[in-house]
């Protein structure tokens, strides 16, 4: 009896594999789309609806951080047509001529854009260069089985008991953050001494963290590598879905915390800016739009998606911060040519012991 059902098995794996390479084939000749995006950012299944809505193929690649993104672009990495720097960013890549302006005319989705937000928190008010994708906080998770005596602060990096189970993001802004406001200052300060003064303070907990790490540090608090990690919180939040593991608790910091925007751009000499125009209206259709919020934990600011949000989402405060717990939230914006600075301070906290 087993052995048939391996039998079958067997053949239906064999039937498979027939049956996507025909697809591989037959994919010749349709039109392309590379997109280059932050790892875990994109519900499952809309490449494959795109694909299907489009007779197209998606190529679809990932990376880590603002700096990843751009140093790819740099490097001389073309043929991308769709991409998801920070707010903060677009106007570093703007002048760079990095990106293109957005066709508004051709992407009739743009009217679901909440005006709310496009006015409170968007760096790019007239969507000129970018259009929001999704939006939300950085904090500390900790795992509440390993850490008994959690505060949740940033000195708990400080904590020479709990050296090489915590980790801190890859990711200059955020970091030099969360310096920053711990010592009382603005996250986008402009002030080189408050820089450095930041940049001292995260070199003194680098004693007591495992890594930098944008990735690995979902999968080392699920495994219990770690017991403290700066994540950014709907990623937190995918891992304890993915691992029904309640004993991984996301907080925002009492001294504060930060808040970011993500966007979706074209850059330059992109192959299929038709077909990109395609995808921001795609991903800006409402049920697109719930179903990124819903999977991914962060908010998507469509007011055409928010009536057709569960209840349970509505209620998650990873993504709807409560307004007692906001007021501690600072947004990172652009520091402008200050962002050197930054990179300055940054280089300095690597390069330290
Ligand atoms: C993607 C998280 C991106 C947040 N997983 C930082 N912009």
């Amino acid at each position: 009896m087993k052995y048939t059902k391996q039998l079958i098995l067997l053949a239906g794996a064999v039937a498979m594999a027939f049956v996507s390479g025909c697809g591989r084939s037959s994919d010749e000749g349709k039109p392309v789309l590379h997109v280059y995006n932050w790892s875990d950012y994109m519900a499952e299944g809309l490449l494959e609806q795109f694909e299907a809505e489009n007779n197209c193929k998606v190529v679809y690649d990932v990376f880590d951080s603002n700096e990843a993104l751009y140093a790819k672009l740099k490097a001389g990495a073309t043929g991308y047509d769709i991409i998801f720097p920070s707010s903060y960013f677009v106007s570093v890549m703007v002048e760079e001529g990095m990106l293109q302006e957005i066709n508004k005319a051709n992407i009739p989705n743009l009217k679901n854009i909440d005006p709310e937000f496009l006015e409170k928190v968007s760096l790019d008010k007239v969507m000129k260069y970018s259009v929001p994708y999704l939006s939300g906080t950085t904090g500390i998770a900790y795992r509440k089985d390993t850490v008994k005596d959690f505060d949740s602060s940033w000195t708990v990096y400080a904590r020479e008991d709990l050296a090489g189970r915590m980790t801190l993001l890859d990711d200059i802004r955020e970091v030099l953050g969360s310096g920053l406001i711990t010592l009382g200052y603005s996250v986008n300060t402009t002030s080189e001494s408050e820089i450095e003064e930041a940049a001292d303070l995260v070199i003194s907990w680098k004693k007591n963290i495992a890594r930098f790490d944008n990735e690995g540090y979902k999968a080392g608090v699920a495994s219990k590598e770690f017991w403290v990690v700066q994540g950014y919180g709907g990623d937190v939040q995918q891992v304890i879905d993915e691992n029904e593991d309640e004993n991984i608790v996301y907080t925002l910091p009492k001294e504060g915390f930060t808040m970011w925007e993500d966007t979706v751009a074209i850059p330059t000499g992109a192959d299929n800016v038709e077909l990109a125009e395609k995808f921001i209206n795609f991903l800006h259709s409402a049920e697109v739009a719930v179903a990124n919020i819903e999977y991914n934990y962060y908010l998507c600011p469509n007011t055409a998606a928010y009536p057709l949000l569960s209840e349970e989402i509505k209620a998650n405060e990873v993504v709807f911060v409560p307004k007692d717990k906001l007021v501690k939230g600072e947004q990172i914006v652009d520091v402008g040519k200050d962002l050197a600075k930054y990179n300055k301070a940054w280089n300095r906290v690597k390069a330290s012991k």
